[in-house]
């Protein structure tokens, strides 16, 4: 196929900040003379062509200058802003997730709940997909028909606009997601790959025999096997397959064409301009295939996330990078740009490996898959943070775990496959009332779903003996996650403790997909129990609040700050070291644990109690909440 590219005579960017006014041109060409070499560097690294490299080079410096000259005065002065203070996102941040029409009908409902997100210590919304989707069933929007017109259901351009504004003047940022892998059937680039348009067709991955596409699927693991088995979708128009990691409907693109990768960035870039200021970077870890591979975590899919950071850093530095890569703990710190693939990478990441591993931890009463976890997962680089979580709009995927349940001797992982059926509510004495999410085979664990509510416990509560203890359990979960992270995030209801989805609101949803089940609409009258006191709801939001406070209040709570797993003398008890100064201890069994520690540190817990301490040389450890 013939390149699209060749270098331009006159560098389009050079002309553009000679006619941009000279305050602009200034700074843009400075960021250019920085983040220039890496960007070829990292361009060089991933298509090697020189011609190619040299083109796509310019093209991407002129759409990133194109961006940071029509960049409205207020973002272009936060990018300023955020420049001069790069840790500007590491003090006190939490955030929130939650799908706009569940959460607040539409963008403009988003607007209303401001107050509450603030009342909660807020200060990063990633609202799941709000850009249009798929026709049909569209994988709760993450089938993207197009990157930057805001879905008809949820609002307009101008909503969206007024939002981030709303939100900015509150002191949160908005994060979007960008679904770096596919688009939907419907995207534009797939209609005009479907009427025989080579350009197009060349936009995407493709295998043009049955051979061919058994030769990949050796290989590759399936994100959905029970209700999109396979990786390929068979396009009678196009005779040939397309790669299809997710859903039919959802077309991977091909990243090895770098017109893709121009477009894609452009686009993010658009975007940033409408006033979001992170991205989550969907499903990062697939977007490089190389045959006798997974085709996951693949170096190039390092070194384009780089070279995007470095478009970005001119066009809009004052955005965050997010990767959502729902992999094992050792293939995560190559997000941050640490290890073979070194370089400035994303901001944040998941730590999807926590997650799960906080919840086989309550399973077992038993932390040592996740004390396994915190000894795996190193710093951070400078300025950068984990992303901590109990629970989002996914599933909660098992096999992530499988490296260190396999190092504890666990060859079968069976222990997973237990915790899977534990929050299935299909082992004996389990209190929780989650399901099983594509495991038509009980012998394999994949993924568990569930509010975080109804896998604690809470909907089958009898007496309310158990209902403290299933409480006790959320709150433990989140005590870890607001004590790790750099960016504890909610999901949507947790907060108040909110249950599944009920039955018949599950009936009315489009497509079988089981994750429905831990996305609920939004209970008003849940929310007004937060005020009184006594209520679950009180309880849970009054110490998420007080979770949020000292976060923002205690410098060793900065994101970058390190977080190590430190001798617990109990195995039910998971003991963390954060910075210097910081200590706590998270009890996930149902027994009291009495006298722990040592160094003079007599602590109790009680049944999934934790403590947060603040240890000073010199003076006595100080309880900072528990
Ligand atoms: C992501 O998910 C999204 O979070 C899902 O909601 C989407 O369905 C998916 O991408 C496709 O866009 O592995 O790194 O439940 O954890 O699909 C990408 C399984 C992913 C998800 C998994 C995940």
């Amino acid at each position: 196929m013939p390149s699209t590219f060749s270098a331009p005579k006159v560098s389009a960017w050079r002309m553009a900040l000679m006619n941009a006014s000279p305050d602009r041109a200034d700074e843009l060409a400075k960021r250019i003379a920085k983040q220039g070499p890496l960007l070829q560097n990292r361009l060089y690294r991933t298509y090697s062509e020189g011609d190619q490299v040299e083109a796509l080079t310019e093209q991407l410096l002129a759409a990133a200058v194109d961006i940071g000259l029509k960049r409205s005065q207020e973002l272009w002065d936060l990018d300023l802003s955020r420049q001069s203070k790069p840790d500007w996102h590491q003090q006190g941040a939490v955030g929130y997730t939650a799908y706009v029409d569940h959460f607040a009908g539409n963008l403009r409902g988003v607007v209303d709940r401001i107050d509450y997100l603030k009342s909660l210590g807020v200060t990063y919304l990633h609202l799941l997909p709000f850009f249009k989707a798929a026709e049909g069933p569209n994988d709760g929007g993450f089938a993207v028909a197009n990157f930057e017109v805001v879905e008809p259901r949820l609002g307009t351009q101008a909503d969206l606009q007024h939002l981030t504004q709303a939100l900015r003047t509150a002191g949160i940022s908005l994060c979007s997601d960008f679904v770096l892998n596919h688009v939907a059937h419907d995207h534009e680039w797939a209609v005009e790959a479907r009427k025989g348009n080579p350009e197009f067709q060349n936009f995407f991955c493709m295998a043009h025999s049955q051979a061919e596409v058994d030769a990949w699927e050796k290989n590759l693991p399936q994100i959905f096997p029970d209700t999109a088995p396979g990786n390929f979708t068979y396009q009678p128009s196009l005779k040939a397959w397309v790669w299809t990691t997710f859903y039919p409907y959802q077309w991977d693109l091909n990243y090895a064409n770098p017109k893709v990768f121009l477009e894609v960035v452009s686009a993010m870039m658009r975007v940033a301009n409408m006033g979001v200021e992170a991205f989550r970077l969907d499903s990062t870890a697939f977007l490089w295939k190389r045959e006798g591979t997974n085709c996951q975590n693949q170096p190039e899919v390092h070194w384009l996330l780089q070279a995007m950071r470095a478009v970005m850093e001119i066009a809009c530095p004052g955005v965050l990078l997010k990767a959502e890569a729902i992999m094992p703990t050792h293939q995560l710190p190559p997000y941050f740009g640490l290890g073979d693939t070194p370089g400035p990478e994303c901001h944040l990441a998941y730590h999807s490996s926590m997650m799960a591993a906080s919840w086989v931890a309550l399973a077992e009463e038993n932390v040592s898959i996740l004390q396994a976890v915190m000894q795996n997962t190193p710093a951070v680089p400078k300025g950068s943070a984990w992303l901590t979580y109990v629970r989002c709009h996914d599933d909660i995927g098992w096999n992530v775990l499988r490296p260190e349940a396999q190092a504890l001797g666990d060859v079968n992982h069976q222990r997973l496959l237990k915790a899977s059926h534990f929050f299935a509510g299909i082992a004996p004495g389990s209190y929780a009332q989650g399901a099983s999410f594509q495991t038509t085979d009980l012998l394999t664990a994949h993924g568990t779903n569930g509010m975080a509510s109804a896998l604690v416990g809470m909907s089958t509560a009898q007496t309310s003996v158990d209902l403290q203890l299933a409480v006790d359990r959320l709150i433990l979960l989140q005590s870890l996650s607001y004590f790790t992270g750099g960016l504890p995030l909610l999901y949507m209801g947790d907060e108040l403790g909110m249950g599944n989805t009920a039955a018949e609101v599950l009936e009315s949803r489009q497509g079988p997909d089981g994750r429905e089940l831990h996305r609920p609409d939004w209970q008003e009258g849940l929310a007004q129990l937060r005020t009184q006191e006594g209520t679950v709801q009180h309880r849970i939001f009054s110490k998420l609040q007080a979770f949020a406070e000292l976060r923002k209040s205690l410098p060793a709570f900065q994101g970058d700050v390190s977080v190590q797993a430190i001798e617990s003398k109990q195995p039910t008890v998971l003991a963390l070291q954060r910075g210097t100064e910081l200590k706590g201890f998270f009890n996930f069994s149902r027994q009291k644990i009495d006298q722990l520690g040592d160094d003079g540190l007599a602590i109790t817990l009680k049944p999934y109690g934790f403590v947060w301490l603040q240890t000073c040389v010199g003076t006595p450890a100080r309880t900072l909440i528990d």
